[in-house]
């Protein structure tokens, strides 16, 4: 016999499983406001997971990341294929900034039950990855989405943490990196499975595609020589280059337009592909593991601690007193306050 809590935790799993996008929706919103039961639910999700394809597109704001994202919902929407989408943007929702401009770009999905679409506000305030980005993600992946994009806001170091979390990572670049190109080098060019030179109606979109080409083989040697063929002809996608070799493809769309756009759902493709014929699919799934562990940990102990601190009254107030005065250094009051919590468990969920 099940208690009462259990059968109605059961039905809401049910929910989120057959893809009621209310339920979903509902249960992001209790995770956001962190009501227990939806941690529950969380884990229950977490062994009907594991079936989406998780796309992460990156790229400076402008770059026509979204409008990309909403061209990709449409293709793949014709192959009959679901898609989810979490859009993160930590700016204000008070200073309006893309969140609005996200939801305008996408709404003509809105009326779609095969599409689900999820801003989420805020980055995680404990640093690191949010981890209602991994939630959200996984909700989606719970639901059935076939396909699950991750949309960042940014390039920033945040944005690269974002993209581990997904099997492929698309980034958007436009004409003329100019100085950008400097930025660019840095973790850009390691996580870019995919590179897409966007607003290809521009002048210098050749060579931006040029450039992109001649940093990765200078970055990426072991990636193997790039096929120079691929904006032209991206029919012939992923020229592999040896055993566990990808060729970065670079494509050139003009996301307003639709166009160039399939070349990127058929580039995607062959990544997913090459990533199961080569062994990476596992290699990731691991990696996405590992992040979600780090993340958990992170939320539970520092969380957990502050939990803790709080509820002791004066506690905390007392300690950054200490410290403030330099009677104390924060990090052994830092590994005193872990070691107390957890050899006291039960101050946590
Ligand atoms: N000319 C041109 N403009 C584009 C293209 N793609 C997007 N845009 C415009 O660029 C602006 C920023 O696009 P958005 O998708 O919001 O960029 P995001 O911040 O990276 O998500 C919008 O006004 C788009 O209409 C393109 O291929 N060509
Ligand atoms: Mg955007």
């Amino acid at each position: 016999m099940s208690s009462p809590a259990t059968s109605i935790l059961d039905s809401r799993v049910e929910s989120i499983l057959s893809g009621d996008v209310r339920a979903a929706a509902r249960l992001m919103r209790d995770l956001d406001d962190a009501v227990p039961s939806a941690r529950a639910a969380v884990r229950e999700l977490h062994s009907h997971t594991g079936r989406a394809f998780i796309v992460g597109v990156t790229g400076n704001p402008g770059s026509g990341k979204s409008t990309l994202t909403d061209q990709l919902i449409d293709h793949w929407r014709q192959s009959g294929l679901t898609v989810g989408v979490v859009a993160i943007d930590p700016t204000s929702p008070f200073t309006g900034g893309a969140i609005l401009g996200d939801r305008v770009r996408m709404q003509r999905h809105s009326t779609d039950d095969g599409v689900f679409i999820r801003s989420l506000a805020t980055r995680g305030h404990l640093g690191g990855l949010s981890r209602s980005t991994l939630d959200v993600v996984r909700v989606m992946d719970a639901m059935g989405k076939d396909i699950i994009i991750i949309e960042t806001v940014g390039v920033g170091q945040d944005e690269i943490e974002v993209t581990r979390a997904a099997h492929s990572s698309v980034v958007v670049v436009v004409p003329g990196l100019g100085d950008d190109i400097q930025a660019i080098k840095a973790g850009i060019l390691e996580i870019a499975d995919i590179f897409v030179v966007n607003k290809a109606d521009r002048q210098g979109a050749d060579r931006t595609v040029q450039d992109l080409r001649t940093m990765l083989d200078l970055f990426r040697p072991s990636g193997g020589r790039l096929d120079s063929s691929w904006a032209e002809a991206p029919r012939g996608v992923a020229q592999s280059s040896g055993e566990g070799g990808w060729s970065v493809p670079i494509l050139k769309t003009v996301a307003t337009d639709g166009d160039g756009i399939s070349d990127v759902a058929a580039g995607l493709n062959e990544h997913r592909r090459h990533l199961e014929s080569c062994g990476d699919w596992t290699r990731r799934e691991r990696d996405r593991a590992r992040l979600e562990l780090i993340e958990a940990l992170r939320e539970q102990l520092v969380s957990g601690c502050l939990q803790a601190l709080e509820a002791d009254d004066g506690r905390l107030d007392e300690i950054v007193g200490r410290i403030a005065s330099r009677k104390a250094d924060p990090y052994t009051l830092a590994s005193e306050i872990a070691r107390d919590h957890i050899l006291e468990p039960g101050s946590s969920s």
